[in-house]
């Protein structure tokens, strides 16, 4: 097999990039990987550098031979194609269904946490607040969690007992939640702390926070 190369930004601010690192990282599949630097003027995304990778001008992006793949959920499904055995998705169809409805939602919605509580892997916890569009999405994703979680979590800390992509889906938010000291219930602060605590995690985190590169628009 060709080997895989996944190009991301930096691993502070970049919350698309940490999905399928993340995934692919903790399911041990060997990739090389090359961090490109984000940046942004304050009036918009500067980042035109980045369509050398990819015509949407965006990262990730995975180049695995002559295949190029250019969004966090199109490369989390490539891979788990190309690893069946590493149980990136449930087994079972109809939970397999359930777990892509929670990543499919998490990939098309909650745009106002997205814009006012951006991810910033080594901020402080301290609480910052929000408006009452993100508060609901906020509610949204702790009512999403814990359904998944009491429905099909028994076996294991994630939202479908082991991790599957579901859970690289949400790890940026669950960097945001925590980060903003964002008041939720003890179902899902046990949940975010699973997340938080992957060894594969801790290491993107460790990375993070030896960058010296400083987005003052994505600070808050
Ligand atoms: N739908 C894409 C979105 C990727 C995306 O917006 N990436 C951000 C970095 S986290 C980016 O490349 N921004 C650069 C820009 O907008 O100029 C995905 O899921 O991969």
């Amino acid at each position: 097999m060709s080997a895989l190369k996944l190009i991301i930004g930096n691993k502070n601010y970049s919350s698309w990039s940490l999905r399928p690192w993340l995934a692919m990282r903790h399911a041990e599949i060997a990739f090389e990987e090359e961090v490109v630097r984000l940046d942004f003027d304050g009036e918009g995304p500067t980042n035109n550098h980045l369509k050398v990778y990819s015509p949407a001008g965006k990262v990730p992006v995975l180049f695995h031979g002559d295949t190029h793949v250019w969004d966090s959920l199109a490369i989390l499904e490539y891979v788990a194609e190309l690893y069946p055995d590493r149980g990136l998705w449930p087994k079972d169809r109809a939970t397999r269904a359930r777990a892509r409805t929670a990543a499919c939602e998490m990939h098309s919605s909650f745009t106002a946490l997205r814009a006012e509580l951006p991810m910033n892997v080594r901020r402080a916890p301290s609480r910052v607040p929000c408006s009452e569009a993100a508060q609901a999405d906020v509610e949204r994703i702790v009512e999403l969690w814990n359904a998944c979680r009491s429905d099909y979590g028994n076996d294991g800390p994630f939202l479908f007992g082991g991790f599957s992509i579901a859970d690289a889906m949400f790890a940026p938010v669950c960097n945001r939640l925590s980060i903003y000291d964002i008041p939720i219930d003890a179902a899902a602060s046990a949940y975010i702390d699973a997340v938080l605590g992957m060894p594969a995690y801790l290491e993107w985190k460790d990375a993070a926070e030896a960058e010296p590169w400083i987005i003052d628009a994505e600070e808050r």
